[in-house]
C-alpha cells in the first residue's frame, strides 16, 4: 500500500509528508520523496507491551511527495506514481480567506487531473484506431471496449472513481495508470484559528470523497515533542488525537486494508493486508517462500489473547486458538504464526 500526496504548489504537501513520515520532502527541488509512516495501533503497542521483543516493526505505509514542475506538470509525475495505490489530495485552506475559493482551488487540481486522463485514453483510441484489426491483442481490444465509458465519464468531468469499475475492469485498466481511477483522501490544511474550515468545506463540497481537515502547522510542532508533551498540548487545544492517526486509519480504510501480527520475543511485528486476504498470500507478504510451503496457520484474535491473560496457553485451553488451512481469509487483528515447508 503507498499512498501519493497531491496538491497545487504550496499548499502544504511537504509538509504533510514530514509529519507523516519525519521525512524532510522537496528540499532540494527533487520530483519525488519517498518516505514511510509508521501506522498507530494500540493493539500493537499492547503486544509490544507484553512481549518486550528485541525489535519492534509497527506496520509501515509509504508515502511519495511530488513537487510538480514544467508544461504539464501531472503527465510528468505520472510515472512516478503509478504505483500508488491510493491519493492523499492535499487543499490549501489557510492562505485562502473563503472555502469557495479552497473549493475553487480542489476542482481546478481534479480537473486538471480528470484532462491529463482523457488525454491518454483520446491517444490509445486515435493510435488503436489506426492499427489493423488482427494487430490488436485480446487485452488491448478488452481495454477498448471499455474507453469510450471513460472517455464519457471524463468528459462530464467526473473522476474515474465515480464509475464504481468492477476490479477486473481496474485490472484491465492499471496499465494506464489513470490518476482518477485511485482512490483520493482530500485531506484539508486549515489554519490554527480556523479549525472548523475543514467540515464547512465538506459540506460545501459534497464529494464522494472522504474529507478530513489537518492543521499542518500544529501538528509539525506536535511531532516535535515527546508523548506527555503532546497529550498536554493536545488537550489544551481540544484535540483528540493527532490528525497523523486519523489520516493512516482513513486511508486504510479508503484502501480497504487490515493489519495482522506475529509476536515473539525475538520481533512483534504489524503487516498490512488487504481485506480478504487468504492466509497463504498474507504468509506470502512475510516471504515469498512462506507462501510456496504454506501449511497451515495457528491463529488467534488480539482480542481473544488480550481477554486472556495476554497467555497462548489459555487462549488453547479455551480452544480458541485456530488452526486454519489455504482458505482462511485473514481479518483484521488476526495474530498469525504460520507453518510452512521449504
Ligand atoms: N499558515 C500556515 N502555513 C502553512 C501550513 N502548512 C504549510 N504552510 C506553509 O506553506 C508553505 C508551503 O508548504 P509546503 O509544505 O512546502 O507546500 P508544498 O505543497 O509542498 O509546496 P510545493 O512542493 O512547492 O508545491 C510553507 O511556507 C509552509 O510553511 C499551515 O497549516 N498554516
Ligand atoms: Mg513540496
Amino acid at each position: 500500500m503507498e499512498m501519493g500526496i497531491l496538491g497545487l504548489p504550496q499548499s502544504g504537501k511537504s509538509t504533510l509528508f514530514e509529519i507523516m513520515t519525519g521525512v524532510k520532502g522537496g528540499q532540494h527541488g527533487e520530483a519525488v520523496v519517498r518516505g514511510q509512516a509508521s501506522v498507530p495501533d494500540v493493539r500493537f503497542d499492547k503486544l509490544v507491551e507484553i512481549y518486550k521483543p528485541a525489535k519492534i516493526s509497527p506496520a509501515k505505509v509509504p508515502f511519495v511527495d511530488v513537487h510538480v514542475m514544467g508544461e504539464k506538470p501531472w503527465e510528468a509525475v505520472r510515472q512516478h506514481l503509478s504505483g500508488t495505490d491510493g491519493i492523499l489530495h492535499v487543499v490549501d485552506g489557510f492562505s485562502l480567506p473563503d472555502v469557495s475559493l479552497s473549493l475553487d482551488a480542489y476542482r481546478r487540481l481534479e480537473d486538471e487531473l480528470i484532462l491529463s486522463d482523457l488525454i491518454i485514453i483520446e491517444k490509445k483510441m486515435e493510435r488503436t484506431a489506426k492499427l489493423p484489426k488482427k494487430a490488436i491483442s485480446p487485452q488491448e481490444a478488452a481495454q477498448s471496449e471499455l474507453l469510450p465509458r471513460l472517455k464519457d465519464c471524463l468528459e462530464e468531468g467526473k473522476p474515474l472513481r465515480t464509475l464504481g469499475l468492477a476490479s477486473a475492469e481496474e485490472f484491465l485498466l492499471r496499465s494506464f495508470s489513470f490518476w482518477t481511477i485511485k482512490p483520493e483522501l482530500v485531506v484539508v490544511n486549515v489554519a490554527e484559528d480556523n479549525l472548523s474550515f475543514a467540515d464547512v468545506f465538506a459540506k460545501e463540497a459534497k464529494l464522494k470523497e472522504p474529507v478530513m481537515g489537518i492543521c499542518c502547522q500544529i501538528e509539525a510542532e506536535l511531532a516535535g515533542l515527546d508523548a506527555a508533551e503532546q497529550k498536554e498540548f493536545l488537550v489544551s487545544l481540544g484535540i483528540a488525537e493527532p490528525a497523523f492517526g486519523r489520516i493512516i486509519r482513513a486511508a486504510f480504510s479508503l484502501l480497504g486494508r487490515i493489519s495482522f501480527f506475529t509476536v515473539g520475543e525475538d520481533e512483534v511485528k504489524a503487516w498490512v493486508i488487504p481485506e480478504g486476504t487468504k492466509a497463504p498470500q498474507a504468509a506470502g507478504v512475510i516471504h515469498n517462500d512462506f507462501e510456496r510451503g504454506f501449511i497451515k496457520a495457528e491463529v488467534m484474535h488480539y482480542n481473544e489473547f488480550v481477554a486472556h491473560g495476554a497467555s497462548l496457553a489459555q487462549v488453547k485451553a479455551a480452544g480458541r486458538l485456530h488452526l486454519e488451512g489455504k482458505d482462511y481469509i485473514v481479518q483484521d487483528g488476526d495474530i498469525i504464526n504460520f507453518r510452512f515447508n521449504v
